[in-house]
């Protein structure tokens, strides 16, 4: 397989380079992509050095596979121009999510929808991929009628300059500012931009993708994402509630059994997920599941991830893997 991954000197772009090494995905060819400023400059992949190239070019060497992570406008215009010429393009932007046309997915819960004619696969926002995970076991057997989630997200899911602008705090430099304000010692609840309903962009994508991604309009979510000062991972405050009663035995089977969920639940020792455990790795952390006592029907559990790992690159490799197992690239 030739491989572009377009974005590659990116926060998300570098992880995808590990993550096709460390899985040893059936790569031919590297392509790695960036702008202009970073063209010709180099990318270690395994022993071997690859020369980044601008997008025209990228287009020209025609990878069979494109995984794209370099903002909302690159892959509005771009993936098409691969896609015109065989390529499958696998996004990481919020571009393609909500178009129709477009298949959003999450391997473990409905790669089964992709077939030979979809160009341009859409993954989802990082906070809603490990929400989805712990979710959907639970809504295959409980059917849930509404969630609602408050997110603690890394200051990775804004890129470089947020991890700049937090070490520029630690060190009291000045410099350019990622967020309207401090985020060293403070909570920003402010992830993504203000719509006019009230709700950040972030927000919606977690209530919109997840319908979705269920294929499911009737499921409700809520939500509220918060920004921390942490770099390992995001975590989710979540309160389920479900159409029918459920047994709390039952759910820790079904969360542990689902493929990519390791459950953390031992209050007795204080085992429950953290980012700072979960960072590096690929698994969704689940603990502190138990039974909401205000009214019926109801669970609240906390899921950890690594926004960079099972939020972005590896769920677009998984992405690609599956393409290539079922020979539909
Ligand atoms: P570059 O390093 O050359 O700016 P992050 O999300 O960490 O900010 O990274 C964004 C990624 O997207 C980087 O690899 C960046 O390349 C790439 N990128 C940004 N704008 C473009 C563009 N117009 N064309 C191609 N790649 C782009
Ligand atoms: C964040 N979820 O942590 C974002 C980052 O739609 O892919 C990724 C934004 C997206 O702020």
């Amino acid at each position: 397989m030739k491989v572009a991954v377009v974005g590659a000197t990116g926060m998300v772009g570098s992880v995808m380079l590990k993550v096709l090494e460390e899985r040893n995905f059936p790569l031919t060819e590297l392509i790695p992509v960036a702008s202009e400023r970073s063209v010709g400059k180099k990318v270690k992949f395994g022993e071997k050095e690859f020369e980044i190239v601008g997008l025209e070019d990228a287009v020209a060497m025609k990878p069979e596979i494109a995984i794209f992570s370099a903002g909302g406008d690159t892959s509005l215009t771009w993936a098409p121009k691969f896609a015109e010429v065989g390529t499958t393009v696998i996004d990481n932007s919020s571009a393609w999510r909500m178009n129709p046309e477009n298949k959003l997915v999450i391997p473990e819960i409905n790669a089964n929808l992709l077939s030979k004619t979809d160009k341009i696969i859409a993954n989802p926002n990082c906070s809603t991929i490990q929400l989805l995970m712990a979710l959907k076991p639970l809504h295959d057997k409980y059917n849930i009628k509404r969630v609602v989630v408050s997110t603690y997200q890394s200051i990775t899911g804004t890129g470089v300059k947020a991890v700049q602008q937090l070490e520029n705090e630690y060190s009291g430099e000045k410099g350019e500012m990622a967020y309207p304000y401090p985020i060293h010692r403070n909570a920003l609840p402010h992830c993504d931009v203000f719509q006019e309903n009230g709700y950040t962009k972030e927000e919606m994508k977690l209530s919109n993708e997840t319908k979705k991604i269920l294929g499911d309009d009737s499921v409700k979510v809520t939500a509220t994402a918060i920004r921390i000062p942490v770099v390992g991972g995001h975590s989710e405050s979540v309160n389920i509630e479900f159409s029918q009663n459920f047994d709390e035995a039952e759910v820790r089977k079904l969360l542990s059994e689902f493929p990519g969920i390791t459950v953390q639940d031992n209050p007795a020792v204080n085992t429950y997920p953290m980012p700072i455990y979960a960072e590096g790795k690929d698994d969704v952390f689940v603990g502190r599941i138990r039974r909401d006592y205000s009214q019926p029907n109801t669970l609240n559990m906390w899921i950890v991830a690594d926004n960079l790992r099972k939020g972005a690159a590896t769920n677009a490799v998984q992405i690609a893997e599956y393409l290539v197992q079922k020979e539909l690239i």
